[in-house]
């Protein structure tokens, strides 16, 4: 047998078995993307009857698993929820090739070119827009916004020249480096997060890679825990990471691990010098392995060209897996860093460049959340309801970032009231989009499945 197809057997085995556990779950993973490679030489050579049988097979597996879900959901009376780990949600539509509604169609693609992108990124504003507030109606319930909050456990004195950032020591800004905060100064913060109407909470460290602090990661891993505990979705971005670590993250119970590729691989030397592009693949590979859900994006303003944009949605777009969530940031103009210095009023990040980054990822990567993450304070309210159009479905909450400014609480609770919009609960998954449970949107599957369909 095929190394794929044994994954798949064993995989269909430990459903049966009822296990559900994390090894199960990779391993769904990349038994889907197999069966989908199978799928494919299915239609073309008509071939592969043991593809067949097993992704017959995998389908049954996972659709029991669903109607549990659902039926769980049902008998409380709540609207369908999908499940909230991004890989198991995934799997659920493996053997689906693409969704369209409305002259509109969209697929969950790893073999996009940087043509293809640039061409989705550089169409006329409302067509662009037309096109991804229809992707995300397709995949998402668009009234549901994810909200995060944001706590610097470590702040300044970091030893990277990321050029944009309050917090290298090698900048002069208003940033006063501090020690890494308490366990419990930063559980308190947690539970008054959690009391605001937060549902997950990510801690930051101005670090460059965790390295050996073994004490400071015993502290981070007892505050995952506790944070877990308190039944919030936890995140942490804290520089770099070795494959030990992510695994003991995980263990402890983190949900996502942020970090950042910011910029195309081209941009990125005239933007830090003291890591590579590398590094930060090596870390997100690192943080894949170990079953964390990454966070990966980028921040506009950096003196990027469009090309740039798209270079790093690319990049995204054909990771292995796409990113859980990616946040898209404008730059927080800082004092003192060379670019808040260099940086001159009409070279700044507008409401429409930011839309427009939205929505290409919201097209591009249909099933992963869009982050509208810093730079809100500088946007208007309608401004941000364009942004949400596009497809962002994710925002970071509470008046602090990690060193700068965001909005306050109740300027976000009245922007949610304003547009309809209401918070995803912690370690839930997200809403089955409406226009999918009504019907309105059109499934294709993989032919494979269909003769099997056409055949049972
Ligand atoms: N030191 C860790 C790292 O770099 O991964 C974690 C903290 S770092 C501040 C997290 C991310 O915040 C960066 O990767 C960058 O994308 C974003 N960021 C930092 N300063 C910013 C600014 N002034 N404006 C917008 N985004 C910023
Ligand atoms: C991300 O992409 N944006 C957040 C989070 N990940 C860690 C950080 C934004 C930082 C903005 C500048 C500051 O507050 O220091
Ligand atoms: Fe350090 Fe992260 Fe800031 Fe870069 S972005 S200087 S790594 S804290």
């Amino acid at each position: 047998m095929a190394t794929g197809s044994r994954v798949v057997a064993s995989t269909i085995r430990a459903l049966r078995q009822g296990s559900s556990s994390s090894v199960v779950r990779d391993n769904i993973r990349s038994s889907s993307r197999w069966l989908s490679t199978q799928a494919v030489r299915v239609d073309r050579y008509n071939a592969n009857p043991e593809a067949m049988a097993m992704m017959n097979n995998m389908h049954n597996n996972i659709n029991n698993n669903n109607n549990n879900i659902n039926n769980n959901n049902n008998n409380s009376n709540v609207r369908e929820r999908l499940p909230n780990d991004d890989r198991e949600r995934n799997s659920i539509y493996m053997d689906e090739s693409s969704r369209s509604m409305a002259g509109v169609t969209a697929s969950v693609r790893h073999d996009w070119t940087k043509d293809e992108i640039a061409k989705i990124y550089e169409q006329p504003f409302h067509e662009l827009m037309y096109q991804a507030g229809t992707v995300h109606r397709m995949y998402w319930d668009p009234s549901e916004v994810q909200q995060c909050t944001l706590l610097s456990i470590k702040t300044g004195g970091c030893t990277e020249d990321c050029s944009y950032c309050s917090q290298s020591v090698r900048h002069k800004t208003f940033v006063k480096p501090t020690p890494t905060m308490k366990v419990q100064e930063v559980l308190k913060a947690a539970a008054a997060a959690k009391e605001a109407g937060s549902t997950r909470f990510c801690m930051g460290a101005a670090w460059r890679e965790l390295g050996n602090k073994k004490n400071a990661f015993n502290h981070i891993l007892e505050m995952v825990k506790g944070v877990n505990g308190m039944g919030l979705e936890v995140c942490c971005t804290l520089g770099m990471l070795d494959a030990t670590q992510a695994k003991q993250l995980k263990q402890a119970g983190l949900s996502a691990y942020n970090h950042n590729l910011d910029t195309s691989p081209e941009h990125y030397p005239k933007v830090i010098t003291t890591r590579s592009y590398e590094d930060r693949l090596n870390t997100i590979s690192n943080v894949r392995d170990a079953g964390i859900s990454v966070c990966c994006g980028g921040i506009l303003g950096l003196g990027e060209q469009e090309t740039d944009r798209v270079g790093l949605l690319h990049v995204l777009a054909t990771l292995p897996e796409h990113p859980e969530s990616v946040p898209i940031n404008a730059l927080v103009s800082v004092e003192g860093t060379p670019i808040g210095d260099d940086i001159d009023d009409l070279a700044k990040v507008d409401a429409f460049d930011m839309a427009r980054m939205i929505a290409t990822a919201r097209i591009v990567m249909p099933r992963t959340m869009v982050r509208l993450s810093a730079g809100r304070l500088s946007f208007s309210d309608a401004e941000q309801y364009m942004m949400f159009q596009a497809g962002a479905n994710s925002i970071f909450n509470g008046d602090k970032l990690l060193t700068t400014d965001n909005p306050g609480m109740d300027k976000d609770t009245s922007l949610f009231e304003k547009l309809g919009f209401v918070g995803k609960p912690a370690h839930k998954g997200p809403m089955v989009a409406p226009l999918e449970a009504s019907g309105q949107v059109h499934i294709s599957k993989y032919e494979a499945t269909k003769q099997l369909y056409a055949a049972a």
